[in-house]
């Protein structure tokens, strides 16, 4: 049990980074990360964000944005870590089949949905820093955000330590899968997510997944080593308030937990 992590106030850090200038005039999105943190973490944690943002595949960051604040224990809402499931695929041919059964023969998701949840992520080529919200029966966009999308945040690992060791043993290595775990779990906690198509926009980082239920799908090779395309998507229940599910998504401080 981390207890100063369940028993104190924790520190929510974000981080954005782009080139060309800050996102909101016009700079390329290179690098973004938000965490959950003890006060006793947060100093080493930033340090590792500005070189994270100096040394990224997709270019330098001339500009980085840290933002902290602090968030009453009292605030956080605790939430179940989503299984994993990994499918290795031998071409991106099988992968897109994979994504495809996985969101239209399991969620019955419609076909031009998920259609849309892939031009959605090619056209955005890897500039988007947020997730785009569809409609699951229709396709259509129903965040405003354009280019800038929906950024999750104020989320970590209830047992970051336990988790790190967990996943060592199970063979999922680095900071990607980490993150994604986060990420997915609160995502598919919120009220009206059905499902995420999520595609790392790091030309090195070609696995990406598919969550739904109580499940992460990664499948091994979504895209081709080099490219810069990338992006999420999160499929919403029609119907669905999506202003609460954008204030929950952005702004409810959750610990994921893993049993
Ligand atoms: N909230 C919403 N959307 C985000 C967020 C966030 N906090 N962070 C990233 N995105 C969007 C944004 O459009 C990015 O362009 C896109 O997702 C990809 O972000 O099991 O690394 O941080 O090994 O590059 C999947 C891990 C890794 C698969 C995904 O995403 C595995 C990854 P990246
Ligand atoms: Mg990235």
């Amino acid at each position: 049990m981390d207890l100063l992590r369940s028993q104190n106030d924790l520190y929510s850090i974000r981080m954005r980074a782009a080139e060309g200038g800050p996102h909101e005039r016009g700079g390329r999105h290179i690098s973004g990360a938000e965490r959950l943190l003890t006060k006793e973490e947060l100093a080493l944690e930033a340090q590792a964000l500005v070189r994270r943002a100096l040394s990224h595949p997709k270019g330098t960051a001339d500009f980085i944005r840290i933002t902290i604040d602090k968030i009453p224990q009292e605030s956080i809402q605790r939430i179940p870590l989503l299984a994993i499931k990994a499918t290795d695929v031998a071409s991106i041919e099988e992968g897109h089949t994979k994504v495809y059964k996985l969101l239209h023969k399991e969620i019955h998701l419609p076909r031009k949905v998920v259609k849309k949840a892939w031009e959605t992520i090619l056209t955005a080529g890897g500039k988007m820093r947020g997730a785009a919200l569809l409609d699951a029966f229709t396709g259509d966009r129903l965040d405003n955000t354009g280019d800038r999308g929906v950024r999750v945040s104020r989320m970590g690992f209830a047992n970051p330590k336990d988790m790190e060791f967990w996943l060592e043993a199970h063979h999922y290595k680095g900071e990607h899968i980490r993150e994604a775990l986060v990420l997915a779990s609160k995502v598919l906690s919120a009220k009206g997510v059905l499902g995420e198509l999520c595609l790392s926009d790091d030309p090195d980082y070609i696995t990406g997944y598919v969550s739904y239920g109580q499940t992460y799908h990664r499948i091994s090779r979504l895209k081709e080593f080099g490219s810069p395309v990338g992006g999420r998507v999160f499929f919403v229940e029609p119907e669905t308030d999506v202003r609460a599910l954008k204030v929950y998504l952005e702004e409810q401080p959750v610990l994921v937990t893993n049993g």
